[in-house]
Formats: C-alpha cells, sequence, structure tokens
C-alpha cells in the first residue's frame, strides 16, 4: 500500500444537496484549503458523475445520511458522495486512487452471483436479487480508516453480514469466514499485473463476522454501489483498517482455520490478519496516532477500534493486540 497521499481536488458537496447533481460543482474554498494544509492542488476538469448515477435503492426507509444516534451510525457529517467515489483503493482497477473511478466506469455486474459455501448446512450460489431480499436494506453512516493514515465518513447501505450467514444455517466447526473478489482479467484490468496475489482474498474470525457492526454494504448514499466502491457487493468493518472491507465479492467460505489474506501475506510485517484499527500499535513506516479526514485539513486523533470500542473491544479480551495486530 504505497500511498502518494495526494488529496483529490474535490469540491465539497453539502449531502442534503447529493441528489441534485446540479450542484456539483467547484468552489474555490478547496483550492485555497488544500494550498493552505500545504497538499498538491490538482486542477481537474469537471468530474463526471455518471459513475455514480446508479440507480436508488428501494426499499431504503431511512432517508439517505439521516444520521440517528445510535451504535450503527455516526452523527459526524458525512465525506462528500464525489471524495467517496473518486479517491479509492481498488488495485484490480488501478493503483492510482483517483484513477480508479475512471478505470471501473464500465465494470458490468449483469448475473452477479454470489456462491456462501464450506462448513454450512445449506450451501446456496446466490444471484445478487437473492441475496438482497435476505433483509432489507439499512443505512449505516460508518467511520472508514484506512491503514495508509486517511479516512472517511461514508453513509453506506446494507444488512448486517450475520443475516446471510445465519441464512445458511454454519456448522459448528466454522471458526473463520473467507472472502473472494472477482478474478477476471478481462473485467478488471488491474489484474493483468502482479502488484497482488489474485484473487484479492480477506477473511474475518466467526465471531467477527457474526457482529451486527459487520456490513454487506450493497449501497452508498442511498445508491446501489459504484463500481469502484466495490459493486455489487462488498465487505465493510468499521473498527478495522479499510483494506479487511473487500470489494466486489463472489465467494463466501466458512472455514475451520484462520485463511490467507491478501495484504498479510504481501507484508505480513506490514498487515496483520486482525488489522483492528489501533493508534497505540504504528505501522512500520508510519504513525497510526492520527489521520487525514479527506475533504478536511488539517489532521485527527484516530480513535481505539476507530471509536467502536463499545462495540467490539470485548471480542479481543485477553488477546495481545500488539501481537495480533
Ligand atoms: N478487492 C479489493 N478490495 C479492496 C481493495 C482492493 O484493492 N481490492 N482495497 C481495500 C482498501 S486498502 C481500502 S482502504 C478500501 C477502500 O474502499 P473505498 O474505495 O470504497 O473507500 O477497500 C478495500 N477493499
Ligand atoms: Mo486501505
Amino acid at each position: 500500500m504505497t500511498s502518494s497521499n495526494k488529496i483529490p481536488a474535490s469540491e465539497i458537496t453539502d449531502p442534503a444537496d447529493y441528489f441534485n447533481r446540479r450542484t456539483f460543482m467547484r468552489t474555490g474554498v478547496v483550492a485555497a484549503t488544500a494550498v493552505a494544509t500545504g497538499l498538491v492542488y490538482r486542477r481537474l476538469n469537471p468530474v463526471s458523475t455518471g459513475t455514480v448515477d446508479t440507480p436508488l435503492i428501494e426499499g431504503l426507509t431511512t432517508p439517505a445520511t439521516a444520521a440517528v444516534d445510535n451504535n450503527f451510525s455516526v452523527t459526524d457529517p458525512p465525506t462528500s458522495l464525489d471524495h467517496i467515489t473518486h479517491y479509492n483503493n481498488f488495485y484490480e482497477f488501478s493503483t492510482d486512487k483517483e484513477g480508479v473511478a475512471a478505470a471501473s466506469a464500465t465494470f458490468d455486474t449483469q448475473g452477479w452471483k454470489v456462491s456462501v459455501e464450506g462448513l454450512v448446512r445449506k450451501p446456496k450460489v446466490f444471484d445478487l436479487d437473492d441475496l438482497l431480499k435476505i433483509s432489507p436494506p439499512e443505512e449505516r453512516i460508518y467511520r472508514m480508516r484506512c491503514v495508509e493514515g486517511w479516512s472517511m465518513i461514508i453513509p453506506w447501505v446494507g444488512y448486517s453480514l450475520s443475516k446471510l450467514l445465519n441464512a445458511v444455517e454454519p456448522l459448528s466447526d466454522a471458526k473463520f469466514v473467507a472472502f473472494e473478489t472477482l478474478l477476471d482479467p478481462q473485467r478488471m484490468p488491474g489484474q493483468r499485473r502482479r502488484v497482488l496475489k489474485w484473487p484479492y482474498v480477506e477473511g474475518l474470525r466467526m465471531d467477527e463476522a457474526m457482529h451486527p457492526l459487520t456490513l454487506l454494504a450493497s449501497g452508498l448514499y442511498g445508491r446501489t454501489l459504484p463500481a469502484q466502491n466495490g459493486a455489487p457487493i462488498r465487505l465493510v468493518t468499521p473498527w478495522k483498517y479499510g483494506f479487511k472491507g473487500i470489494k466486489s465479492i463472489v465467494t463466501i467460505k466458512l472455514v475451520a482455520r484462520q485463511p490467507r489474506t491478501t495484504w498479510n501475506e504481501s507484508a505480513p510485517n506490514e498487515y496483520g490478519f486482525y488489522a483492528n484499527v489501533n493508534p497505540r500499535v504504528d505501522h512500520p513506516r508510519w504513525s497510526q496516532a492520527t489521520e487525514q479526514r479527506i475533504g478536511e485539513p488539517g489532521r485527527r486523533p484516530t480513535l481505539m477500534f476507530n471509536g467502536y470500542a463499545e462495540q467490539v473491544a470485548g471480542l479481543y479480551a485477553g488477546m495481545d493486540l500488539r501481537a495480533n495486530f
């Protein structure tokens, strides 16, 4: 995860104005902010909103971004849609964060299937529609902290992964869940380069996978997931570094042993299996004590378990978080 730490020159969009796409326009304020914070300001052409013009999600009862003060949504203002969709890590398309949107613009997810298999009583290959029918879509406004030191507030749409896992009836010897992204170098041109071992794989311990915060996300800002954010279905574990949130999932397998994970395999001393956000455990090449909230100047302190300690610290009781980073 070599990072240029370059912040995109993007406008700030009031989330309330999101559905009026004519409000997407550039302001001098952002340029001034970027200069003031010493960041490189790159003048871009007006942002194409084509890639975020995905269908509205039906049956979403909570209005998009109306944060309710509960355990499942934070009340920090959501990061602009433009930042969320034009500053991405998705190496299957590009290693340039600002280039992922364009590189994934024609990604076709028609006929997508997800196989839920392994140590379950009722394995099943789901069509996307059937998968989405398992539970009504909910809005969850989560903090997202990338291991590289930047963060966002993202209004996801989805449901708890536990609903899907319960539907296939896990067997008692299932101790971990292994996830796999699509492998298709034709449709994911970044896979023609060996920057990572493809397909991207991730994993959770069973209790982490069953935790209500763990989200199977099918949308953001009230709309179907844009390709660059992991269409049509991706994982979100808000107390862990962003790389655990595997995108464009095709296989979910319940297994007995801890599965291999892409970034851990790529650099085991830098990226652990657990990857819990922890301001006290630094990355070997940088501090994790603070973060840059995209769209805001300066840095802010990083919170233990990304601010979700009350909900998840119990999962790691008695574990050495330095050894199990
Ligand atoms: N398949 C796949 N999933 C992935 C990645 C990737 O390169 N490939 N990048 C990860 C990283 S490092 C981060 S920070 C998040 C970024 O999600 P976002 O672009 O939706 O913000 O996706 C994660 N999931
Ligand atoms: Mo990341």
